[in-house]
C-alpha cells in the first residue's frame, strides 16, 4: 500500500503521531504467534483466502470499476487495485524478492486486467514467502510501516488487509447492481438457487 495500512484502511496520516497500536487500527489482530507458527499454516490460508477474494474480483464488471464510495471517493476499482498491489508491495516491505510494482500502475479499466494481475500476485506472494522464510523466521522482528512486526505478524496483517477490503467491495458491489459471490458462507442469491430463504 502507498503509505502503509494504517494510512490506507483507516483513514490515518502517517505523519500522526504513533502511540500505540491500537491508533494505528492494528490492535484487533490476533497476536501472530496464535495465528501463524509455521509457514505451512500460512500457506493454507492464504490460499484459502485468496480463493474467496479470486471469486470476488472475478465478479466485476468494467463498468463496476468506477463505482464510488461516496461521491468523488476512492472507487471499487481503486480499493480492488490496492487490494492487489498489497500482495506484493507488503511483502516487498518485508524484504521478501518480490516485484512491488504492481501497486505503481493506475488502476485498469478492464476487469479481467485486476483478476489476472491478481493471480499473479496470489503466485508471487506465496513462492516468495515459502522460498524466503522459515518457521523460525516467523519470531524474528522487523522494521514495517515505522513500527516493529514479527514476520508472522507480516503475514497476519497482510491477511486481514485482504479481508478488510474484501468486505469493503462487496458492499459497494451490491451498489453496483452487482451479483456478490459467497465468500465466507452463501449469497443471498445461492441461498435462493438451493431453495432456501436467506439465512440471517
Ligand atoms: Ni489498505
Amino acid at each position: 500500500m502507498e503509505s502503509g495500512p494504517s494510512a490506507e484502511c483507516c483513514g490515518e496520516s502517517q505523519a500522526a503521531p504513533a502511540v500505540g497500536r491500537a491508533e494505528t487500527g492494528m490492535a484487533i489482530l490476533p497476536t501472530e504467534a496464535a495465528v501463524y507458527t509455521t509457514i505451512d499454516q500460512f500457506r493454507r490460508d492464504f490460499r484459502e483466502t485468496t480463493e474467496g477474494t479470486l471469486k470476488v474480483l472475478r465478479a466485476l464488471t468494467d463498468e463496476s470499476l468506477s463505482q464510488a464510495v461516496v461521491p468523488g471517493g476512492r472507487t471499487l476499482g481503486r480499493i480492488a487495485w490496492h487490494l492487489v498491489g498489497t500482495l506484493t508491495e507488503m511483502p516487498a516491505h518485508a524484504g521478501l524478492p518480490v516485484d512491488p510494482s504492481v501497486a505503481e500502475a493506475p488502476v485498469p479499466t478492464r476487469a479481467d486486467e485486476v483478476v489476472s494481475t491478481y493471480q499473479r500476485a496470489v503466485v508471487a506472494c506465496e513462492q516468495a514467502v515459502v522460498h524466503a522464510w522459515s518457521d523460525a523466521d516467523l519470531l524474528g522482528e522487523i522494521g514495517m510501516y515505522g513500527e516493529t512486526w514479527s514476520r508472522a505478524r507480516v503475514l497476519a496483517v497482510l491477511m486481514a488487509h485482504e479481508v478488510h477490503h474484501r468486505g469493503q467491495m462487496t458492499v459497494l458491489m451490491r451498489q453496483a447492481g452487482l451479483r456478490v459471490p459467497g465468500v465466507m458462507g452463501p449469497a443471498e442469491e445461492e441461498w435462493a438457487a438451493m431453495g432456501m430463504p436467506v439465512q440471517p
